[in-house]
This record gives C-alpha cells, sequence and structure tokens, in this order.
C-alpha cells in the first residue's frame, strides 16, 4: 500500500468505527497588495493526502465503502493558464487516491450526509472558522433529526492528538526523506562556511547555503535561515541577517532545507576568519562537550528532559570554569542560575514541521524515547554583553550546535553527523571554499 493510503489506514484504526474524520488543507495567506506568501500544505494535511493544493477538506470515515473523501478546487481552464492547472476532482481520485472527491464548493450542501453514518465526529475546532461553521450546521441538523429517530452525533474529539502521535514515530521512507534534506542541509552549510570571509553580510553567507539547497533540489527551507554573526548569535531567532561580519566574529547558521516536506535543522558556529580566538573557542568546546553528553544520553526507554538535563550539567560546570556562575552544579541547576546564557530547550521533535507535532510530557511524565523518534539535540551559551557577570572577554559570544538524532532500536543515530562540527575541522573549511 503506497505510503499515504497506509497513513490514513492507521489513522482510522485508531478512530475506530462509526466514525468520520475531517481535516482541513492550509490557506494561503497574504503578503502585501495582490501578492500572497508562497503556499505550502499544512504539515499533517500533507501527512494523509499527499495533497499539494489549498481550499481542500478530506473526510475519513473508517469501515465505510468510501473511507477517504476528497474536497478539491475544480479544474479551471482559465486558472490554468494564469497559474497553472489543479487536480481538480479527476486529480484527486485518479492521483490522491480518493473514493470519492467533490468540488469544494459542495461542501456545505454534501457534509450532513457524508457524516450521516457518524456517532463520532472528529474535528480540530478553533483552528479552521469557515469549515467549523459548516461543521456546526451539520451537527445542529443530526441534533434536529434525532427525535425521528436519525442516530446522534454522541462525541466530538479532536483528531490532531491521533495524527500527531503517528507522526512522532517516522517510517523507513520518512527517514529516508529526512536524511536527504539534512544531507543537503550539510552540503551548504559546507558551502558557506567556505564562502565566508569578513566584510560580508550576513545575508551573503544565507545565500550560498541556499543556493546549494535549491541546486541539489530542495524547492524550499523548512524555517527563515538564521545568519548571525558577532552578537547577533546572542539573538536566538534572528532573521534580520543585515549586517556586516566583522574580523573576529563568529557565525552562527542554524538552517534547514526540505526534501519532500521533511526539514532538517541544524546549527553550527564558526570563525568568520577561520581561526577561533581563545575566549571563543573556551565556550565553543563547552558547548560542544554539552551536545555529545546530550547525544550519549538518546536510547529508546530514556525520557526525553533526561537529554537536556545531560547536556543542561556539561554547561552549568563550564560557566562555573569560566567564573560566570559559582557554586555547585547542583545549585546553580536548582536555582536556574544559568537562564541568562542558556535559555531554551535543547531539544524538539523534528520531521514535516521544524517543531514537529507530539508530546513531550503527560500526565506529568516525560515522553519515553522510542525507535523512530527524531529530535534535535542543541545546547548553546549565550554571553550577550547585557547578561549578568560576563567577563569582557567573553561578552557578545554566542554559540549553538545543533545536530538530528534518530531514536533507534539499540540506541541512536546521528543523522546530520557528517556535518562538521569539531573545532579543528571548522578551522579547516572557512574561507578555504
Ligand atoms: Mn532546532
Amino acid at each position: 500500500m503506497p505510503e499515504f493510503a497506509q497513513r490514513r489506514a492507521r489513522l482510522m484504526r485508531l478512530l475506530g468505527r462509526d466514525s468520520a474524520a475531517i481535516f482541513v488543507s492550509g490557506g494561503e495567506a497574504n503578503r502585501n497588495g495582490d501578492v500572497d506568501h508562497p503556499f505550502r500544505q499544512d504539515s499533517t494535511f500533507y501527512y494523509l493526502t499527499g495533497f499539494e493544493e489549498p481550499e481542500a477538506v478530506a473526510i475519513l470515515r473508517p469501515g465505510h465503502a468510501e473511507p477517504f473523501v476528497l474536497f478539491v478546487r475544480p479544474f479551471d481552464a482559465a486558472q490554468a493558464i494564469w497559474v497553472g492547472p489543479r487536480a481538480g476532482v479527476e486529480g484527486a481520485v485518479a492521483d490522491f487516491g480518493a473514493d470519492a472527491a467533490y468540488p469544494i464548493g459542495e461542501l456545505e450542501q454534501r457534509l450532513p450526509g457524508l457524516l450521516s453514518s457518524a456517532s463520532t465526529l472528529y474535528f480540530p475546532f478553533g483552528a479552521h472558522p469557515e469549515t467549523e461553521a459548516l461543521v456546526s450546521r451539520a451537527l445542529a441538523s443530526r441534533r434536529a433529526a434525532a427525535p425521528r429517530g436519525m442516530r446522534p452525533i454522541e462525541a466530538v474529539r479532536d483528531p490532531l492528538p491521533f495524527a500527531d502521535a503517528l507522526r512522532l514515530i517516522k517510517s523507513a521512507a520518512e527517514v529516508r526523506d529526512l536524511q536527504r534534506a539534512i544531507d543537503i542541509t550539510g552540503a551548504g552549510l559546507v558551502a558557506a562556511m567556505g564562502a565566508t570571509h569578513p566584510g560580508m553580510h550576513e545575508y551573503e553567507a544565507e545565500a550560498v547555503l541556499e543556493a546549494e539547497y535549491r541546486r541539489l533540489g530542495s524547492p524550499r527551507n523548512g524555517f527563515p535561515t538564521i545568519a548571525a554573526a558577532g552578537v547577533h548569535s546572542c539573538t536566538l531567532h534572528y532573521t534580520a541577517n543585515r549586517a556586516v561580519i566583522e574580523d573576529g566574529d563568529l557565525l552562527l547558521l542554524d538552517t534547514g532545507a526540505e526534501w519532500d516536506y521533511y526539514g532538517a535543522d541544524v546549527t553550527r558556529t564558526f570563525p568568520a576568519n577561520g581561526r577561533f580566538t581563545r575566549a571563543q573557542r573556551d565556550v565553543y568546546d563547552i558547548v560542544f562537550a554539552a551536545q555529545a553528553a546530550g547525544i550519549a544520553r538518546v536510547r529508546p526507554g530514556v525520557e526525553f528532559h533526561s537529554v537536556h538535563n545531560a547536556a543542561l550539567r556539561v554547561l552549568v560546570e563550564g560557566l562555573i570554569d569560566l567564573r560566570i556562575l559559582r557554586g555547585t552544579p547542583e545549585s546553580n541547576i536548582e536555582r536556574e542560575t544559568y537562564r541568562p546564557y542558556f535559555m531554551h530547550g535543547t531539544s524538539h521533535w523534528l520531521g514535516l514541521d521544524v517543531h514537529d507535532a507530539g508530546v513531550y510530557r503527560a500526565n506529568g511524565r516525560s515522553t519515553r524515547l522510542q525507535p523512530g523518534m527524531v529530535l534535535t539535540v542543541e545546547p548553546g551559551l549565550y554571553l550577550a554583553p547585557d547578561a549578568p557577570r560576563v567577563p569582557k572577554r567573553l561578552q557578545g559570544i554566542g554559540i549553538r550546535i545543533e545536530d538530528d538524532i534518530l531514536v533507534t532500536p539499540s540506541g541512536r543515530r546521528n543523522l546530520s553527523g557528517r556535518i562538521p562540527s569539531r573545532p579543528e575541522d571548522l578551522e579547516a573549511i572557512v574561507g578555504q571554499g
């Protein structure tokens, strides 16, 4: 069975018979005037359908003779001339495996009939106001018909946690896509390192990186590239990328190409002139060791948060060695005195979304790692000039190192481990391209 059909079948088994689930595509977003942002399908909608157009609704009906129904924009000859052809109703059946397909304009009229045998309705209320109005009307008409013997809808539930649970465990095909995205990202990072020299702008490094992504077949990034030189490296989600890279600056690149909707998320920090200063190297070595400690924790059965705790311990010991913190590692961790210098989590799930679907904690317990999960391990230290007790020589140093780790039955595989991160390897590459 093709991958998308397999996912729908698995989800429908979780939802149970006598149910219907409604999923809504992403919508177009205006940028300015009559220009829209580039459209990229909603990740869960893509995961279940492979369908890449906006204004679509998928209905899954477990156990039904026509379990997969798609509503799509109809084919339109005039539209095809301006922006290219749409799949249309025929394509939805022929190319996307729908058991039945209708124009999106018929959703309101057809929805009550399509839901008529369902006693549990799955719909993500609160996310799609226009479709929600139609769903509410269908619910109301079922309630009104109940006294005359129509089976009522007894439960309304959110389908997203079920889809998220599936998305959290990656199939072999998904891991291959992620690996491809990561390999392309690695090639981009190495190209950007090679091209970097003091005097160029942050956006020039970004352009070199992304030219390589496009050259290698990635149509877009998973998120806006962070290209942060010097003190900008202390700003976690800096994306202005407009400053000149000065001699003596570090350059932090946090970036990821997409491959078939799966996105990498890799960070490398390196000296723009090809040589770490002593101060930069002191901080780099701490973050590098913290990352290694975090990665080493990854294996099945381990709590998600213990990866963070392993990395955090090394960072705090390092901050004590740098004389920024005083006292024991335990007391500093207890009082969270490290927060001005390390203010984010160490890991997030990775997949179709850069911060991928799936829970980190439920019922007060940290999620236990399982084979097929992919998480980042990305500790950092950010010694902003205005942060407390940062000695002059360390001010403005921000370093993050991020890799993408697959949990395997026997432990872990660092999917981005071939992308250089050892300081001596970085020094050998930077400026040599
Ligand atoms: Mn990340």
